[in-house]
């Protein structure tokens, strides 16, 4: 980690702080001194010799000498398993309904003297002393998770507690959040802390703003998610395998989760990458498919500074001929940072400002901050007081911090009166004529020049009735807003999909909306860890994000940004943003080359809007991420699984973004089938490495042979793009529309694609056989393949 020194400096903004940060980091050091039991001599426990064990729905108990071990196989290939009496429930992660037990498991005796569950997708061998291990049907091994250990707290403190675990030599680690360097996770120490870096980021800087215990590990053996379900400070140190070590061993790839406290319990889910996720998001929450207007271009800025400047961005793109979709306005348009108030001054007519936008198709999306500035007389803060929304200490007294607006106290989002409570404030923002809402410094943050810039570690918190401190609510602090804020604007808007979208969060946290990067530096290596980062937090469930497209800070140079913009075209949240006295982040501030560049990624965007509807549909009914890695639909090509440059965007497009200067052709991997160059038609067969054309004026997209894209056709109608199978092959393709931005049902529209006699057929599969498609077709590369 680079320089994350005491001083914590800004990028051409200044923190606020000064003394105020000072004293307030050393408040918290001393309430911590004051309220945390100190760790004391402690030994370490391990489960001991296996004693005995008792059927149960799902699996059984199997007691230790030292603890018991509860496992639970699940409907659909999920198993759970919890140490020292830990069932799946209280959790933030869990949607609510914990799947029913598979009444088919059964818990067998191994001749070993340990212990088995055997059931249709996967079986857990438990070793007499409490090894775990999760085998396909077939018997090879997933995963083994070596016998814990704990070290109990001195004073009645919290139990830490480490698990090692195994996977095969050539297993890839992928997850833990949204981490910089990726997608791939190297071996190394990742904590799970979420974590404001203080200044911008690039690929080495962890761990960022989600952190979350959940890991997809790919190996020839199979696929499988491990979530090991605590919100505690952890951290993960991962080791790589070597195949053929030491006398032709393998020596096997390692994960090992040190926690220090909460509950030792596991969710493992095995399967191809798609049901992986697909079970992983029926465990935690549907992804919400954010309204189809939040699928466009966005702009935002720190820094618009007033109505007229707002007037004046927004214009520019109208002229320039430019779609735009949403603009953001970031704290400055608050009175003082205020959360939940307006500069009169320099934004006098908000709602009419919104209606006018409005006309232009334009809507407006608000930063919120949950740190409330602690006045006695400012309404936010007196209702707070009032509704005892705010984070105490021990002795019951508020907690402040130092945020924006000077000091500050903190709703505590794990109560449930204080999530209503602060929901209800979301109707101003919707009286101002606000859409949508960003979540901003929620990992709490508050500043501070030395020490962790957060809340005490003392801090109490609800937990829903249950009580608990802040070591345990830190991690869920953001995703219990998001919560908060999902839940009113459902409330308040009951006929429209909430856009919302939050920068740190946790497992689950796709239930509410979506992340973005956070500031991710503006530069190359920058560009970069936006991909990582929205790759790495797909395959967690999470599969709204983007990144401030040019980087957060400073101004980068015309190529850079162009690259960026690119890029952000694909991503799912395409949004410009820059800090304030960051350079512009226009398309037309960089040149005309880059403009008529830009505006090309801009029109290409839009005529996709009905596939990224289509994505964002089939992300809530499947849980696939928008974007994937390669390796999505063949994880045993090990080609495919170290390739970090490209990315598949949904079943029909693979796109090659470009990650250094100076570049204007770039070897692309390609998956097994045909290919096209969707810019020249040329044909490429794979699996492969192919060199194509990358000119500035677009990176590089292939589409799928047989594949069927929904776009936008030049009516504004959405028509079928279908690309040429090859003779002999099958393709097809999903068109998922009909919810406009509403709650109305989702008309799923399957098609198959074959070429018969030089023509491709395209039909629409119905329930009483297959149909002529319902709109029209364009098909492409037949020109390539005849
Ligand atoms: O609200 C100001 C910024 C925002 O522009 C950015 O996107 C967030 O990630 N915010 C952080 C707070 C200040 C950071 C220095």
């Amino acid at each position: 980690m680079k320089g994350r020194g005491l001083v914590r400096a800004g990028v051409g903004f200044a923190r606020p702080g000064g003394w105020r940060a000072l004293l307030s980091g050393w408040r918290h050091r001393r309430l911590d001194a004051r309220d945390l039991p100190a760790h004391g001599a402690v030994r370490a426990r391990v489960p001991g010799m296996v004693v005995d064990a008792e059927p149960r729905p799902g699996g059984g108990v199997i007691r230790f000498a030292r603890s018991e071990l509860r496992i639970r196989v699940v409907t659909g290939g999920a198993v759970f398993w919890g140490w020292d009496g830990a069932g799946p429930e209280p959790s933030y992660a869990l949607s609510g309904v914990v799947p029913e037990p598979d009444p088919r498991a059964t818990l067998e005796p191994d001749k070993d003297g340990g212990w088995r569950v055997v059931s249709e997708r996967l079986t857990v061998q438990v070793s007499r002393d409490g090894a775990v291990e999760v085998r396909t049907p077939g018997g090879v091994v997933l995963r083994r998770d070596l016998p814990p250990r704990w070290w109990e707290g001195a004073d009645g403190g919290p139990a830490r507690w480490t698990v090692r675990s195994e996977v095969s030599a050539d297993a890839r680690f992928f997850g833990l959040g949204g981490r910089s360097s990726g997608p791939r996770l190297r071996a190394g120490t990742y904590r799970l802390w979420n974590t404001d870096p203080g200044r911008t980021f690039g690929p080495r800087d962890d761990p960022l703003y989600i952190t979350m215990p959940v890991q997809l590990v790919v190996a020839d053996a199979g696929t499988h998610l491990a979530f090991y379900d605590d919100p505690w400070d952890g951290r993960v140190v991962l080791r790589e395998g070597v195949e053929g070590a030491g006398s032709g061993h393998d020596r096997p790839a390692t994960s090992a989760v040190h926690m220090d406290g909460g509950p030792l319990r596991c969710w493992v889910v095995v399967g191809t990458p798609a049901r992986v996720l697909s079970r992983w998001t029926r465990l935690t929450g549907a992804p919400a498919a954010p309204p189809s207007w939040a699928l466009g271009p966005q702009h935002a800025r720190w820094g618009f500074g007033s109505e007229r400047e707002v007037r004046r961005v927004v214009a520019g793109y109208r002229e320039r001929g430019l779609p735009l979709s949403a603009l953001h306005l970031d704290i400055d348009h608050y009175d003082g940072h205020r959360v939940f108030t307006v500069d009169r001054r320099r934004f006098p007519g908000l709602p009419g400002l919104a209606e006018e936008l409005a006309t232009d198709g334009v809507r407006l999306v608000s930063i919120v901050d949950p740190a409330v500035k602690a006045e006695a007389g400012g309404t936010v803060y007196d209702s707070g007081v009032a509704a005892g929304a705010f984070v105490r200490d021990v002795n019951g007294r508020e907690v402040r911090g130092v945020a924006w607006p000077g000091v500050c106290v903190y709703p505590d989002f794990t109560d449930p009166q204080v999530r209503s409570w602060w929901g209800q404030w979301y109707e101003e923002r919707l009286a101002q004529g606000f859409a949508g809402m960003w979540h901003d410094l929620n990992e709490p943050v508050s500043f501070s020049v030395f020490g962790a810039n957060t809340l005490p570690r003392s801090a109490r918190h609800s937990f829903e009735g249950r009580g608990g401190d802040h070591r345990e609510a830190h991690n869920v602090y953001a995703l219990a807003m998001a919560r908060a804020g999902y839940e009113s604007l459902r409330r308040l808007r009951p006929h429209e999909r909430p856009f919302l979208f939050s920068r740190s969060g946790w497992a689950g946290m796709q239930r509410y909306g979506g992340t973005w990067s956070g500031d991710v530096s503006s530069g190359w290596p920058g560009l970069r860890a936006s991909l990582s980062l929205v790759l790495g937090l797909g395959l967690c469930g999470v599969p709204y994000s983007g990144c401030d497209v040019g980087g957060f800070d400073g101004s980068p140079a015309p190529e850079l940004y162009l690259r960026w913009f690119q890029l952000g075209a694909y991503l799912p949240l395409f949004r410009t943003h820059s800090a304030i006295g960051a350079g512009r982040r226009e398309p037309w501030e960089f040149g005309p080359d880059v403009l008529e560049h830009a505006r090309a990624a801009l029109l290409e965007r839009e005529r996709l809007r009905p596939y990224f509807v289509t994505l964002a549909q089939l992300a809530r009914l499947t849980g696939a991420p928008y974007i994937r890695p390669l390796w999505w639909g063949f994880p045993k090509d090990r080609a495919l699984r170290d390739c970090e440059d490209a990315f598949l965007l949904g079943d029909a497009l693979l796109v090659a973004p470009i990650l250094e200067p100076g570049v204007r052709s770039r070897t692309v991997r390609l998956p097994r089938g045909r290919w096209y160059d969707t810019a020249t038609g040329r044909v490429y067969e794979g699996p492969g490495q192919v060199v194509v054309d990358a000119p500035l004026s677009r990176i590089p997209v292939l589409a799928r042979g047989g594949s069927v894209l929904a776009v936008r056709g030049s009516d504004g109608a959405t028509e079928l793009e279908v690309w040429a199978p090859a003779a002999g092959r099958k393709g097809g393709g999903v068109v998922v529309s009909g919810s406009g931005d509403g709650w109305g049902r989702a008309e799923v529209e399957r098609y198959t694609t074959r070429l018969v006699d030089g023509e491709v057929r395209v039909k629409l599969i119905r329930g009483d056989g297959a149909g002529p498609p319902k709109r029209p077709v364009r098909v492409r590369g037949l020109d390539s393949v005849r």
